[in-house]
């Protein structure tokens, strides 16, 4: 019996799997075009979503990666532990201390393909396999990364820098009360993501070196620059790694990113359905097999309304 996906009840494999398997049929369509085959506007369309999911989504579509990124002693690592609930990646005096990303990942296994391609080595791989007990469902399928020093003199690790904040889902600039200006910084990095609020978040970390008046000067200062670099949205967190203030807005603005995410995966995971469902009719078309061979194995089955040509 042919199975379909828009069965209410049947969620089908992942969304993972849903890419590769419509990469899959985009390549034998590719091959069979022409009046009795797939249609150009077809493939065209899925390649387009195809290309629009990415092979972030094919690694893994259920987890959100969020970066910590900032200058040496901005106090990235000390945010992370603080956020990670324990003291993971070392914190020190002498800089630059964070010499290869970190990560920890809240409840989400199946992710050591995604980190491979991250670059986070084995050894700095941490798990909070226990979410599901201390409350932190919503933190479930969190990556977050303390990341090297943007301006490393290190090569390596500000290259790095410059892979993982175009893949992130979501950036978050620490900046300290000394540096938070720092031309470099909003030149190389945020000015480029002007009208893409939403991937970013900046934080201003050592807050308990300051006094109320001086916070209140510097969260407006630095709204202002951002402001100026046509990132009106981005929200500004006040933390102190030190003492713990703002660390539970922080996870919380973590948290949102991660239930966006979801949401995107969800919408994604919805289109790709939908695009199958258009191959079906031309399914067995391709008289190789491409329907059997895996493809799109006990996924992709029924009537479709598109045929050749539409
Ligand atoms: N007073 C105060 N000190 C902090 C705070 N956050 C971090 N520090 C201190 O600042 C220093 C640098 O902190 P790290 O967390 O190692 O900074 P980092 O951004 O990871 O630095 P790199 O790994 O070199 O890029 C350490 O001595 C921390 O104890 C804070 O909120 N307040
Ligand atoms: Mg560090």
């Amino acid at each position: 019996m042919s199975r379909r996906f828009s069965v209410p009840g049947y969620a089908g494999p992942g969304v993972s799997a849903r890419l590769g398997a419509l990469a899959r049929l985009v390549q034998i369509g590719s091959a069979r075009t022409g009046p009795d085959g797939f249609s150009d506007r077809l493939l065209g369309e899925a390649s387009y979503l195809l290309s629009r999911a990415g092979e972030r989504l094919r690694l893994s579509a259920d987890h959100t990666v969020v970066a910590l990124a900032g200058g040496t002693g901005s106090g990235k690592s000390s945010l992370f532990n603080r956020l990670a609930g324990a003291d993971f990646s070392t914190v020190g005096v002498t800089r630059p201390v964070t010499r290869d990303i970190h990560a920890c990942v809240w409840g989400v296994s199946g992710s050591g393909s995604l980190l491979e391609w991250l670059g986070v080595p084995r050894r700095h791989r941490y798990a909070r396999a226990s979410a599901l007990d201390s409350g932190e469902e919503s933190m479930t399928g969190l990556v977050l990364l303390d990341l090297p020093d943007h301006d490393s003199v290190m090569a390596h690790a500000s290259s790095q820098v410059d892979r993982i904040v175009g893949l992130a889902d979501l950036m978050v600039w620490v900046l300290d009360p000394q540096k938070y200006a720092d031309a470099a910084v909003h030149r190389r990095f945020l000015v480029p993501l002007a009208g893409h609020s939403e991937v970013l978040t900046v934080v201003l970390n050592q807050s308990d070196l300051l006094d109320a008046a001086q916070i209140d000067d510097c969260v407006h200062d630095l709204r202002r620059l951002l402001d100026a670099e046509e990132l009106h949205d981005v929200q500004i967190v006040v933390t102190s790694a030190a003492t713990g203030a703002g660390v539970d807005e922080l996870r919380k603005v973590l948290v949102e990113a991660v239930s966006a995410r979801k949401a995107a995966t969800a919408r994604i995971a919805a289109d790709i359905d939908r695009m199958a469902e258009r191959f079906a009719p031309l399914a067995g078309l391709t008289g190789d097999g491409a329907a059997a061979d895996g493809a799109a194995d006990g996924w992709l089955g029924g009537a479709g309304s598109e045929a050749a040509g539409g």
